[in-house]
């Protein structure tokens, strides 16, 4: 933890770092600084929803065939309009829309990045209290010309120009890589100002808890139901069995295995064999993160990052975490294979 005497703040950090990055004009800097400001306004809204008519649902679904929630609309709405206003980004791939929302601006040169976002990832379980999330990729657009386009989103997570989430919680955090780590800042409410809380993030060594949903375990690969065994052996050299914990929001699961050292799973199933995970706007930016924090993210056979997308809302298989643990399941999952 930081010292309050310490105080950097996200936008010092960012400017800090742009340093790095010779060719750096200050797109990216503004880029995330548009979507810390949205956040801000998500958060107060998500803290007061207890208290307004802001909760329960707008009578629609989403593209998912999902019910949208007013918090949904209201943080994809937030987010779309502070990335247009900020004029870094070329198009937007929401969870909440099924096509590409392209930005073409006749009036000034149009952004160089394209963001693939889950405006407000868990919310199935705002009336619960339960910490929910916004997921963010960003993409340098590979069109030369007018606005971003669909082509500029199916990139593979290898091509991420940056990757973040917001976690609304008992404190609010915005972590997020650009490829030289990880760095996690915390909300100040009462100036609305990001400090940087958490330098330099890494999955700790001692890791002891996986996070799956095991009401699905009929439905599990041979590979994940062995590997679910293999955590609740009692062996302590492997610091087994280890805990389970699951609370159902990508996010929080994955923030607090982050910190505290665990393992995210989300199989593929016999009812749906690529999971439900979708691969351009939760499972890669996680992955992005879980590497640079020196740990793994996988399908259970191949590197998340390295899968070509084909669809915008496609979705993966999705295993993450400390590299140990990931490699563990792989290794049942190869060994099982074929016997399905
Ligand atoms: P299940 C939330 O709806 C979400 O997309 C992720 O945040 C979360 O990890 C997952 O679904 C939970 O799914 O099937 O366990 O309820």
């Amino acid at each position: 933890m930081v010292h309050r005497s310490q105080i950097t703040t996200l936008t010092q950090f960012i400017i800090q770092r742009q340093s790095e990055y010779p060719h750096a004009k200050g797109a990216m800097t503004r880029l995330l600084n548009d979507i810390a400001t949205a956040a801000k306004i998500v958060n107060r809204e998500i803290n007061a929803a207890g208290l307004v008519d802001i909760l329960g649902t707008v009578g629609k679904e989403n593209i998912q065939g999902e019910t949208q929630k007013k918090l949904d609309v209201f943080a994809n709405d937030m987010f779309i309009t502070a990335l247009k206003g900020g004029g870094e980004c070329c198009a937007i791939a929401s969870e909440e829309n099924e096509k590409v929302i392209s930005f073409s601006n006749e009036f000034s040169e149009l952004g160089k990045y394209v963001v693939a976002m889950d405006p407000l990832d868990g919310s199935s379980n705002i009336e619960a209290n339960v910490s929910i999330g916004t997921i963010f990729s960003i993409y340098r657009r590979v069109t030369e010309a007018g606005g971003g386009r669909q082509e500029d989103l199916l990139q593979p997570g290898i091509h991420l120009a940056a990757a973040g989430y917001i976690i609304y919680g008992s404190s609010t955090m915005l972590v997020y890589t650009t490829g030289k780590g990880v760095n996690g800042f915390t909300l100040d409410p009462s100036v609305g100002i990001f400090c940087l809380s958490h330098p330099d993030m890494k999955f700790p060594t001692h890791a002891n808890i996986y996070s799956i949903n095991e009401g699905n375990y009929i439905f599990f690969p041979e590979g994940v139901k062995k590997y679910i065994k293999y955590c609740q052996e009692n062996d302590s050299e492997t610091f087994r069995p280890y805990t389970s914990r699951y609370i159902g929001s990508l996010v929080a699961d994955f923030h607090r295995n982050l910190i505290k050292g665990g393992i995210f799973l989300y199989p593929g199933t016999t009812k749906n064999p690529d999971g439900k995970l979708r691969l351009l706007y939760e499972c890669n930016p996680i992955a992005y993160i879980a590497e640079q924090a020196g740990g793994k993210a996988s399908t259970g056979f191949k590197r998340i990052l390295e899968i070509e997308p084909k669809t915008l809302h496609q979705r993966a298989p999705f295993f993450v975490g400390p590299k140990h643990m990931v490699q563990k399941v792989e290794a049942f999952m190869m060994e099982s294979q074929g016997n399905e």
